[in-house]
């Protein structure tokens, strides 16, 4: 019989995170992928659906066939797509795409077209209490040779601002507490006018702390009203952001219009969409400026590249979503898919712990604000099975956000 799909392994483990792993076995001995299927969170929902419903589709199957497999999972539910099914179908994709580059002897850069970049220009995050240790923190960032951060600030009342450091931000991470108790963490006393008031005032002071050359980015996650964010983007215009991120839910993408309308300040927008139509209207009427969906969400490498070409003749480039809630394959695919494409435009990055490194060793390489792909065949990244036992599973929970009057707001 020739080449085909023997086994398709999940591996759910949490060196300090929870994250769920795919690993396709083939005929051909010492022949495998791996992949990522980690949804923060939901990770046994997309575990069960792997084991349960996708695995059994794929053992006999020609492991060469990517696109085919992917319409296979995609189409053939009927109850199509969803953050669980995407997420279960990309740690699918990415191990075929893993696969084919071993065959191949070829990096997946390669495979991707060959590189139109030799690294990709990557940023990382700064937050802190108050401006002067935000402005610390992008300093220490520089200094480490990045020229673009992300910032966020705690905003007054509000206990554990999104992004901002402390029990919030474990939480965030949706990180099991030390304790076992895996209820999710409550940002208290969420209040839009203030956080309006005060994001523009951190940039001004780091505009002036820091001067113009360092890029600076700000993640609004979704949590402001259109008319909230046509008035954000456009206090935020003096400071020259490179990009505002997700200012409005992903179900309001009409009011992309109006913020559009308003302002001139750069706008990134996808970490929550599931496949290429969400992407379709932002792009096509050009009202976005970034693109950055998951990979990890998506459908892996093969729903993002065909999403990075229908952007690219309408000038919008990518961003794809980085961060340590998605694992080592999802950022390695990130970077081989940045440096192929033309439009890429800056990736998100983490820098992982030596436990995740160790279960899942692999991850791009960091060096001059850049990540770099590796020339390894296929993805670059493998992973220790002995390993990820020693590391069992923790539930653990995103936060919720509650405004003073105790309502629940979007997180
Ligand atoms: C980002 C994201 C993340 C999300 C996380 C949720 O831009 O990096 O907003 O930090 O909060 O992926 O699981
Ligand atoms: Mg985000």
């Amino acid at each position: 019989m020739s080449l085909h799909i023997t086994e398709v392994r999940v591996i759910v483990t949490c060196p300090g995170r929870n994250y769920v792993f795919v690993k396709v076995m083939t005929s051909e001995p010492g022949l495998y992928g791996v992949g990522d299927a980690t949804l923060n969170g939901r990770e046994l929902a997309v575990a069960s659906a792997l084991r349960e419903h996708v695995a059994p589709l794929l053992v006999g199957r020609d492991p060469d066939r990517i696109e085919d497999t992917w319409q296979l999972l995609f189409r053939g539910t009927y109850w199509r797509g969803g953050p669980v099914l995407q997420t279960a179908l990309a740690g699918v994709d990415l191990a075929l795409w893993d696969i084919k580059g071993k065959r191949a002897g070829m990096p997946l850069h390669s495979l991707l077209g060959g590189k139109t970049r030799e690294c990709a220009l990557a940023y990382t995050h700064a937050a802190g209490r108050d401006f002067k240790e935000v402005e610390d923190q992008v300093r220490r960032a520089m200094e480490r040779g990045f020229r673009a951060v992300r910032t966020q600030v705690a905003v007054p009342g509000s206990i554990g601002t999104y992004g901002t450091g402390g029990a919030g931000e474990a939480a965030s991470a949706a990180w099991p507490s030390p304790d076992g108790e895996a209820m999710p963490f409550v940002e208290a006393g969420w209040d839009s006018s203030r956080y309006l008031r005060t994001v523009p005032r951190l940039f001004e002071h780091l505009r002036n702390t820091l001067g113009d050359e360092v890029e600076l980015l700000h993640d609004v996650h979704e949590r402001l009203s259109p008319i909230e964010a046509c008035r954000l983007a456009s206090d935020l215009e003096p400071y020259r952001l490179f990009f505002l991120e997700d200012p409005l839910r992903p179900e309001h993408s009409d009011s992309f219009r109006v913020l559009r309308r308003s302002s001139t300040t750069p706008i990134a927008m996808g970490e929550l969409f599931t496949s290429k139509y969400e992407c379709l209207p932002l792009i096509t009427d050009q009202l976005i400026d970034y693109i950055r969906c998951d990979l990890g969400h998506i459908g892996g490498l093969t729903e993002a590249r065909k999403i990075a070409a229908i952007a690219d003749p309408f000038q919008v480039r990518t961003a794809w979503h980085g961060p340590g809630d998605i694992g080592p394959p999802t950022h390695a695919a990130n970077v081989h898919l940045d440096c192929a494409i033309p439009n890429f435009g800056i990736q998100e990055m983490t820098f992982f712990s030596a436990a995740v490194n160790e279960v899942c060793p692999g991850a791009p390489t960091y060096r001059d604000g850049a990540l770099w792909p590796s020339d390894a065949p296929g993805l670059g990244v493998d992973i220790d099975e002995e390993a990820a036992v020693r590391f069992p599973y923790k539930r653990g929970y995103l936060p919720i956000v509650r405004k003073a009057d105790g309502s629940l707001h979007d997180w």
